[in-house]
């Protein structure tokens, strides 16, 4: 059953933090000296500067962008520490805070990080984890962690990042402080005062030489710490925004049973309460639960020490395959198998599944396109056995509702023959052969998908201004007729089916669902192109959904993206300028005139279309139609002038939510979303 490791028993452990108090400074005085008198401590500093140096002259290889998405990574980086903490049992409440001056402090009561002298660096070793590149946390191997693994390129890549850095260690009754200016150093570490507690604060303010933006979003912290709550039932995070005067706390004692509640809260259940397994093998601890509820697609959320493994792994194969196995076991052994002439297949097991799995893997190796998949081999087959055995006895225990399940498997796999047979008239009709492209595709003339771009464009007159307008060597148009089809309620038969969505996956070129292959495809950007308004807005969610929901990998490797097309036109005399949105709008009419105030002007432009004053005309495109070709290629098609989102998942528990509020059958909650949202957003950050 695979490797064994070790984990250190708590005697072992109180060994090692009793060695580590002998060879402690005692007084600060020491310490000082200590930090110093390694020998070389300014030879050390020359090569941690010249590490912190690179972060800074690539902050991207580090933190992924230095966008809104960067800038919040950094807290994600410093609370993985905690997080570690916590995993191993040292940890149950960490307090994060966006502070009046930009800053943000995460605390945690930990151990504190260690500040005495760290033997091979011959300085503190608060000093080597915040400086020193990958120095991260723990100095063994036999923990679970996140910081200084995948995410976790560790705390120091924060410091380097920030303008300022405090660190604050609580532990052994003292309290030990250093701080940084973009990484460097101001002094030694120094000891500030006594205290009872055990823990450590980390406050920064991101370099807005560096950022962008520097204004951390509560929404957007709020659903990784969530995430993180759920995860780690014993622990309690709070947020706070001292700026909005925000506050909230995440504590789920029901650990990922809630979790899957949460993400189902808009679904109707199949059974009364999810089913919850948990079990360790190896020191491999494992904990799952699942819910069905009456869609069609699956949702399972895997995760390693934390960390959203979105592209699978040997853990999501191990438990598909028990899930398959015990679920068509018993469906046989009880009897519930009515129609013969039809085999459960693992897909019938997924229809409508929610599902969080959760293990902890002492050393992950982590593969694929962005490093989310687990490749550790013994975890498939801990999972498998942990999850089959105990799934065996819940079914044995819970009849009732085991049958429930297996009753919607049955439907399930009746609906997947109905599927194939649909398939099969496809593949026949050699629909999705790509020598059979959509005939109102307009492809582009490269054959080369790195370098080719596909638009889907909302409507026939906008895709054809469109194919006018582009680049035909390396664009390729693909006009859609009105609404496509709501992929969140509909079967996989009627998906394939569907005209609009046949002539978008044939274009695309790399199949669907599971069959879909990223090397196969024909484009390397996809870009969806609808209006400004309410209809082009609920287009272009319908399209997401599909993406989101059957070819999700174009999503993850990041080739999906949203036109930009502009809002308003300024024209004064021969001055013309398109604008893309109101706070651009309000610069360029303060600019061109005083008077009415630019709130004013866009609500008139709103209301009538347009105005003109004192000879400036400020016109509003509502949709693309009102575009001409040349136009249309100027401001929204032309790589070197227009603006393109990409869409992102930073959350794959969110972005299910939010596909459910804005396609499920609940009106409700999607026009509440729409009326909170719909003024400014013009995209949906998914
Ligand atoms: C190094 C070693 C140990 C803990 C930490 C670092 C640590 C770092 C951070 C960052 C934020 N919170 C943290 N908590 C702990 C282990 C110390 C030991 O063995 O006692």
């Amino acid at each position: 059953m695979g490797k064994t490791r070790s984990k250190k028993s708590t005697a072992e452990k109180k060994e090692s933090s009793k060695k580590e108090k002998l060879i402690k400074p005692s007084s600060q005085k020491e310490l000082q000296k200590g930090s110093i008198a390694g020998g070389d401590y300014s030879a050390q500093n020359i090569h941690v500067l010249k590490g912190l140096e690179a972060v800074r002259k690539r902050p991207a290889m580090y933190i992924g962008d230095v966008s809104s998405r960067g800038l919040h990574h950094l807290v994600y980086e410093v609370v993985d520490n905690s997080i570690d903490e916590a995993m191993g049992g040292y940890c149950n409440r960490i307090k994060v805070k966006i502070n009046k001056n930009g800053s943000v402090t995460v605390e945690d009561n930990g151990r504190g990080i260690p500040a005495d002298i760290h033997p091979s660096e011959g300085r503190s070793a608060m000093e080597v984890v915040m400086t020193v590149l990958h120095a991260g946390g723990k100095f063994d191997k036999t923990s679970y962690k996140v910081s200084g693994g995948l995410h976790g390129v560790g705390v120091s890549v924060v410091n380097a990042l920030s303008e300022w850095l405090e660190a604050e260690s609580y532990r052994d009754g003292q309290i030990y402080y250093q701080k940084y200016n973009r990484g460097e150093p101001e002094e030694p570490v120094k000891v500030i005062g006594k205290t009872d507690k055990h823990g450590t604060k980390v406050t920064f303010l991101p370099d807005n030489e560096i950022f962008k933006k520097t204004i951390f979003k509560f929404e957007t912290l709020g659903e990784r710490l969530r995430e993180l709550a759920f995860l780690n039932k014993d622990l309690e995070i709070t947020l706070e925004d001292e700026n909005e005067n925000e506050k909230e706390s995440f504590h789920y004692e029901g650990g990922i049973v809630e979790f899957v509640q949460y993400i189902d809260d808009k679904r109707k259940q199949i059974i009364k309460k999810p089913v919850y397994i948990t079990g360790e093998i190896d020191n491999t601890p494992v904990e799952v639960a699942f819910q069905y509820n009456d869609s069609y697609s699956d949702n399972i959320l895997t995760y390693v020490n934390n960390i959203n493994t979105h592209e699978g792994g040997t853990h999501l194969v191990g438990f598909k395959a028990a899930l398959t196995r015990t679920l068509n076991n018993y469906a046989f052994k009880a009897n519930l198998v009515k129609n013969k002439k039809i085999t459960l297949q693992g897909d019938d097991f997924r229809e409508g599944l929610t599902t969080v799995l959760s293990v902890k893997v002492a050393e992950p190796q982590f593969e694929g396109q962005t490093k989310t998949k687990l490749g550790n081999s013994e975890t498939k087959s801990i999972v498998e056995s942990i999850v089959g055995e105990n799934l065996r006895l819940w079914l044995e225990d819970n009849p009732a509702e085991a049958k429930k399940i297996i009753d919607k498997c049955m439907r399930a796999a009746e609906a997947r023959e109905a599927a194939r047979q649909a398939r099969d008239l496809t593949r026949r009709k050699n629909a999705l052969e790509i020598s059979n492209l959509p005939g109102k595709l307009a492809d582009c003339s490269i054959n080369d998908p790195e370098h080719a771009e596909i638009y889907l464009v909302e409507g026939d007159s906008a895709g054809g201004s469109a194919k006018q307008g582009r680049d035909r060597r390396f664009q390729a148009i693909l006009p859609l007729k009105g609404k496509i089809l709501n992929v969140e309620k509909a079967r996989m038969h009627k998906i394939l089916e569907n005209d609009e969505i046949k002539a978008i996956f044939t274009a695309i070129g790399a199949g669907i669902g599971d069959s879909f292959d990223l090397n196969r495809i024909r484009y390397g950007k996809i870009i969806i192109m609808c209006d400004a308004d309410v209809d082009g807005s609920h287009i272009r969610t319908l399209l997401l959904t599909l993406l989101f929901r059957h070819m999700r990998q174009l999503i993850d490797s990041g080739r999906v993206y949203i036109a930009q097309p502009p809002l308003f036109k300024v024209k004064k005399g021969k001055y013309e300028e398109y604008v893309f949105d109101e706070d651009e709008l309000d610069r360029i009419i303060k600019k061109l005139k005083g008077g009415k105030s630019a709130e004013e002007t866009i609500q008139d432009v709103v209301e009538e279309g347009a105005i003109s004053m004192n000879g400036i005309v400020v016109s509003r495109f509502k949709g693309l139609g009102e575009m001409n070709p040349e136009q249309l290629w100027q401001t929204t098609m032309n790589p070197e002038t227009r603006t393109v989102l990409q869409v992102t998942v930073d959350n794959a528990a969110e972005a299910d939510r939010l596909f459910q509020t804005l396609m499920g059958d609940d009106v409700e909650p999607r026009r509440e979303f729409i009326e909170k949202n719909a003024k400014y957003v013009r995209n949906l950050d998914i």
